[in-house]
């Protein structure tokens, strides 16, 4: 048990629970073309009932009135004599009806019959046999990954920007790689969750992607993904015209530009027909964009819109991270946080119809704790989709365990009250709110050649559930847990309520130990984004900006005094970040710089809350390595075994953590813990009084999370 298999396993039901079960006697896919998804679907349903059943079913494409599955589109059923109820279905949606000896999968389209089938073999696996009959559909239509994998011209393997589970599955040596086996599962682990869209290469994009033998390469990608229903778009540097086609400008007014381009558009679309789009990041962390040129962030997405209008429907996610890193903080009124809106804001209703903006979910960059990005509330005539993390940047880097889904839905949960009206991020991303027919999800994944593909078993679950929330937000994040574990793990109730356990302690503990109250993740900012280093946040533009001193802490973005950004927010949310009152105290310090001492709801003062919450939150993460030991036996030893190694850990970087923010804290304000347990462990040994082999003394960054600091 490697984790190659994800939850896609089909293990084996128990052998009573496999006697037990009916399971009609044949698949038919109704359509017998090897590349298409519906044949896909046929052959994942053999491979899964021979897993979970021990049963051999004969897979056909012809249609039969005896016991079966069948599998196809509407368009299908109808041709072939099926009988179907009158459906409602969007684009990917799909119908599933399991009756009798006679179970229907019936996909709007293709991609709509493999989801359904995979929601079908779920079921079996989880050992659920019950009779349904039923719809569903898609939240929003784009539901899609972001790889940061690069291209590296050196190494056997490309490496990938914020990736902690290996080297990248799509490049290597600058190309795109010979074999494309991990890409294939990779696209079968997408579309068992509903994702319909790929972005293969790093937003920091590199122009040799757009070379001839790549453009080949592109293909085959395309060719590997497209049996699963996954379509592929690559990310643009807005400067190849320049760099790669050796033009003199890449002036998205320019003609020459705007041909170059179209070419390029031309030989993407020959490569790869149905090609989903582009992603591109302008004119942020030093990327070039149409700003260098006098032209507003609108005239460059539209440049990429009207090169690729004419081949199909493919789509621009004009990236809505734009910030300058080189920002004066010395300001007290410039603030990173107000880029997005400051950007976008004017060019609502400036796109082309082809064109999303995509929005990280918060105005910074996936902290643990973000007020909603405020430019949701602002693009009325363009569709927004979300942008998630998957992949743990700021958050453990996978070496911790961080249970995402009860974050997003915070977030997808809020209620922008765009001119006074329920307006919940998660209506305003499936495009319902503004009536936008293109909106969605994206979320940086990251997987790498790791079998585990995440680097970690359990953070597995982030990438399960970002695919069911994406189809159906308002999906509760235990029972996708639950799912999640019976189809990794098994089904006895241990193992299920020791993850579910954890995980939903995770996030709460995580955010109590590494930095609260909105402060964010007090994590080394300049460097790895890992591991504490409260220092680095203020004095650069890349910061979060926590304006801590000696007597005060909390960033003022108010309007009567500090930034300016709460007004970004529609007038009842405005009002309510505003005051510090009725701003909720996890995000106090995110909206207002107050005393250490300001007495919180709680009616614990600031920096009381701040050591507390850092001993709570460690102390929870010291429970997991002993809580993990109650499956030891019921899941495999390599799977256990490996998680225990990474459990431990954790307990012990929150240590770490706990102490070199609570110690920084102590130092800079000089109030005491009220419980004197700052800077107080009596009962540890610390590493210099113990004689050690093998081991040098260096210097630590910073200080605080070194042994021997008092
Ligand atoms: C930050 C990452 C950086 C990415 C950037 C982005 O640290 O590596 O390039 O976001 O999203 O989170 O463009």
């Amino acid at each position: 048990e490697n984790g190659i298999d994800a939850w896609l396993r089909y293990a084996a039901l128990p052998c009573d629970a496999r006697k037990a079960a009916s399971i009609p006697a044949g698949i038919v896919a109704l359509n017998g073309t090897e590349t298409s998804p519906v044949y896909t679907a046929g052959q994942e349903l053999h491979k899964g009932i021979l897993g979970i059943l021990h049963k051999d079913l004969a897979v056909t494409s012809t249609p039969t009135n005896g016991s079966s599955i069948t599998i196809g589109t509407v368009n299908a059923f109808t041709s072939t004599g099926g009988a179907l109820p009158e459906l409602d279905l969007k684009d990917d949606g799909f119908w599933l009806s399991i009756k009798n000896d006679s179970v229907q999968i019936v996909g709007q389209n293709e991609r709509g019959a493999l989801y359904g089938t995979f929601q079908y073999l779920s079921m079996l696996a989880q050992g659920n046999f019950t009779e349904v009959a039923y719809e569903s559909n898609p939240s929003a239509p784009i539901r899609w990954v972001n790889q940061w994998d690069n291209m590296d011209d050196t190494g056997t393997h490309g490496s990938i920007e914020r990736g902690y589970a290996g080297p990248s599955i799509f490049f290597a040596e600058g190309l795109i790689v010979e074999d494309l086996t991990r890409v294939s599962q990779y696209a079968r682990l997408m579309a068992s969750i509903g994702l319909n869209g790929i972005i293969v290469n790093n937003v920091n994009a590199n122009v040799n992607l757009l070379n001839s033998t790549n453009m080949a390469g592109l293909g085959r990608i395309a060719d590997a993904m497209r049996p699963w229903g996954v379509r592929m778009g690559i990310s643009l540097n807005f400067d190849s015209p320049r760099t790669l086609g050796k033009l003199t400008t890449a002036d998205p007014l320019d003609e020459g530009v705007i041909q170059w381009w179209g070419d390029i558009a031309t030989d993407l679309h020959n490569h790869v027909p149905d090609f989903a789009g582009v992603l591109v990041k302008a004119n942020s962390e030093s990327q070039p964009g149409p700003l260098t040129y006098n032209r507003t962030l609108a005239d460059g997405a539209n440049l990429f819109a009207r090169a690729i209008k004419p081949h199909g429907d493919a789509i621009v996610m004009f990236r809505a991270f734009v910030y300058d890193n080189k920002i004066n903080q010395t300001n007290w009124k410039a603030d990173r946080a107000n880029a997005a809106v400051d950007f976008f804001r004017d060019l609502d209703g400036k796109f082309d119809d082809n064109v999303v903006v995509q929005i990280k979910y918060g105005p910074i960059d996936f902290q643990v704790r973000e007020p909603v990005s405020p430019l949701f509330g602002h693009l009325e005539q363009t569709g927004s989709v979300i942008e998630l993390q998957v992949t743990q940047e700021y958050l453990g880097q996978q070496c911790h365990l961080v249970y995402l889904p009860p974050l997003w839905k915070t977030i997808l949960n809020f209620d922008m009250k765009v001119d006074n009206k329920p307006s919940l991020v998660r209506d305003i991303v499936s495009g319902e709110r503004f009536n936008q027919k293109l909106a969605g999800y994206a979320a940086v994944v990251n997987v790498g050649t790791n079998t585990s593909w995440l680097g970690s078993h359990l953070a597995m679950s982030n990438f399960y559930a970002y695919g069911r929330l994406a189809w159906e937000p308002t999906s509760d994040d235990v029972s996708i847990l639950e799912d999640w574990t019976r189809l990794t793990f098994g089904s006895d109730r241990t193992i299920i309520d020791t993850i579910t356990k954890m995980s939903m302690e995770s996030w709460p503990a995580h955010e109590n130990y590494t930095g609260n109250l909105g402060i964010q993740s007090l994590t080394d900012i300049t460097g790895p984004h890992y591991g504490p280093k409260p220092q680095s946040q203020d004095g650069n533009g890349w910061g979060q900006w926590t304006r801590a001193d000696a007597t005060s802490i909390g960033m003022d973005r108010t309007v009567w005094n500090g930034t300016g950004y709460s007004g970004q927010y529609p007038p009842e949310v405005a009002a309510m970040y505003e005051d510090v009152e009725t701003t909720p105290d996890d995000l106090l310090l995110w909206f207002h710089h107050v005393p250490y001492t300001q007495k919180l709801k709680s009616g614990k003062t600031v920096i009381q809350h701040f050591y507390d919450a850092h001993y709570d939150g460690a102390a929870v993460a010291q429970t997991f390595p002993k809580q993990w030991e109650a499956v030891k036996g019921l899941i495999d030893d390599e799977r256990y075994d490996e998680v225990a190694f990474r459990l431990e850990y954790q307990a012990g970087h929150a240590l770490v953590w706990r102490d070199a923010i609570n110690n920084f804290y102590f130092n800079m304000s000089s109030i005491k813990d009220e419980q004197d347990r700052v800077g107080n462990h009596p009962w540890r040994i610390e590493a210099e009084d113990m004689e050690l082999d093998g081991y040098t003394v260096i210097q630590v960054d910073p200080f605080e999370t070194a042994s021997g600091f008092h």
